[in-house]
């Protein structure tokens, strides 16, 4: 197959997926299978093993066996970091094949699958640069006879759940931390895009990890993502998902309390300032709300505009939206790709019509692309937006933008913070003291000023409020997979308490 070309081929037949434990690939056997269709194409494209919950035990068991033994978590920082580097050369190697099934999966533009892939390889080079820069602290001030050390050792065995929207992406924002941390994995992707995901463990594998260090079960949230949740031998759970979900995981959690990292949805603001430069801030908004066609936790969904130029910008977006290229996925000139599933793409039109019956305007958009095959939505912008409206408060994950006004800097804020979430907000001003006043304000784990879902390895993710808890990448990234440990070091002859 010529992954590169143009206009490649679909799959003659769905590839077949097996799942992945202890180093070895495991064939389906007698569990039932999932059909995935390409959602761009409604082509079947691949067959996902269904897992059981006695395979997510076998994974945990062997995930724990090699935790033990040694292999990997007492490996030194220079070792884990030599086989991260050769997983970024690998998946650089491997770049169009694992484009072409992102992008066949997940119905996103091939030229962002390409992207995605190339920025996941980054995020391997640099977990490589922390793994051997991780270290603790030290306290030589607790008096003559006394010596203090902090360390930091890998947490164990972490169970991590992955969605359909970014599903090499968001692993590599995850995996090689936790593996610079001396940690091991058991990981389940999303039912609807495991294919990356397991060419990212053979890949591992060629790279020299040892067996058992990152196993994947594939399969459903209520079997196998549940029984992930709920392992007693699983020391630590990350999931990136819906908040309904999240919250399940919580409660599951607390069977053996372990430790919890949470990235859940966002009612991301932007929010624009009349001193804004108005043609940079529209193709940003517009950027920040079509990019993966608004199917993104940090998408950019709610406008908060200065009310003396909303009328201007609303223009300037609505214009800019008419000319954001949709079509075919493989195109690489393509900018807005396909809605992930039939279901999802009515709960994003049912969500326009409830924007228009609860009295939105619908000034651009407003409705599916007409296509042969596959499901579009055309960017969306709604005005007259108020704040008590779905459209206004719940995650739609499709690329529809509500649009709100404000008079003063405290009614932006006040509206930029009037939601469950908190997990990014873009600020556009030309105004250095009002960015940063502004920017101390939004309650947003991600922060952009005059740019819009911006990011690499360095600054870590997450989020305030109901968008969850803990941080992924950057040091903080692999910090949060470690135990943190005192040791008190007395020196010379002990003064005995019994004498
Ligand atoms: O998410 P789910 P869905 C939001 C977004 C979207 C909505 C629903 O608003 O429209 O969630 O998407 C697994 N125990 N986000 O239904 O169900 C599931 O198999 C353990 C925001 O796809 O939360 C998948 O692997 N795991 C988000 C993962 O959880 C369970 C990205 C996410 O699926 C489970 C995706 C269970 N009981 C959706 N049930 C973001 N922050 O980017 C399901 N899963």
């Amino acid at each position: 197959m010529n992954y590169h070309s143009n206009s490649p081929q679909l799959p003659s037949e769905p590839r077949q997926l097996g799942f992945y434990v202890d180093g070895q690939v495991r064939d389906r056997g007698d569990r039932d299978v999932l059909t995935r269709l390409s959602p761009a194409h409604d082509v079947a494209v691949s067959e996902t093993v269904l897992c059981t919950k006695n395979d997510v035990g076998e994974a945990v068991a062997a995930a724990r066996k090699t935790f033990e033994s040694g292999a990997w978590s007492r490996w030194s920082g220079a070792e884990r970091a030599t086989v991260l580097l050769r997983a970024a050369a690998g998946i650089r190697a491997n770049l169009d094949e694992l484009a072409y099934w992102e992008t066949l999966e997940t119905g996103k533009p091939i030229s962002q699958s390409r992207a995605e892939i190339e920025g996941a390889a980054g995020h391997y080079d640099y977990a490589a640069g922390v793994a051997r820069s991780l270290h603790g602290d030290s306290f030589n001030n607790l008096g003559d006879d006394m010596f203090g050390v902090v360390t930091r050792q890998p947490i164990g065995v972490i169970g991590l759940i992955i969605p359909w929207n970014f599903p090499f992406i968001i692993l590599a924002e995850r995996i090689p931390y936790m593996l610079a941390a001396g940690c091991v994995i058991v990981c389940k992707p999303s039912e609807l895009t495991s294919t990356t995901t397991l060419r990212m463990a053979e890949i591992l594998s060629e790279a020299g990890m040892p067996a058992g260090v990152f196993n994947v079960v594939t399969g459903m949230g209520p079997e196998v993502g549940q029984a992930i949740t709920e392992h007693d031998d699983i020391d630590m759970l990350s999931f990136t998902g819906s908040v309904d979900v999240g919250r399940k995981a919580l409660m599951a959690s607390a069977g053996n309390f372990k430790k919890l990292g949470l990235e859940l949805g966002g009612k991301n603001p932007q929010v624009v300032f009349a001193d804004a430069d108005l043609a940079d801030a529209a193709d940003g908004v517009v950027f920040g709300l079509c990019f993966n066609a608004g199917q993104c936790c940090v998408s950019g969904s709610r406008l908060v505009v200065e009310k003396s130029i909303a009328k201007e910008f609303a223009a300037l977006v609505a214009d800019k939206m008419k000319r954001v290229r949709m079509g075919d996925v493989f195109d690489p000139e393509t900018q807005l790709g396909a809605i992930v599933s039939p279901q999802h793409f009515e709960k994003i039109l049912g969500y326009i019509e409830s924007g228009k019956q609860d009295g939105a305007n619908v000034a651009c958009g407003g409705g599916a692309a007409e296509t042969e095959r596959g499901h579009f939505v055309l960017p969306t912008l709604l005005t007259d937006v108020e704040r008590s409206m779905a459209v206004a408060r719940d995650e739609i994950f499709g690329p529809v933008l509500a649009m709100q006004t404000f008079e003063t800097f405290e009614e932006a804020i006040e509206i930029a913070n009037d939601s469950i979430f908190g997990l990014a907000a873009s600020i556009w001003t030309k105004d250095l003291d009002k960015a940063i006043r502004a920017m101390r304000r939004v309650e947003a784990g991600r922060t952009w000023v005059n740019t819009t879902i911006a990011g690499g390895p360095e600054l870590p993710i997450g989020g305030f409020k109901q968008s969850g808890n803990g941080r992924e990448t950057g040091v903080y990234g692999v910090e949060e997979y470690t135990e943190v440990k005192s040791v008190h070091i007395a020196l010379g002859k002990r003064d005995h308490w019994v004498k």
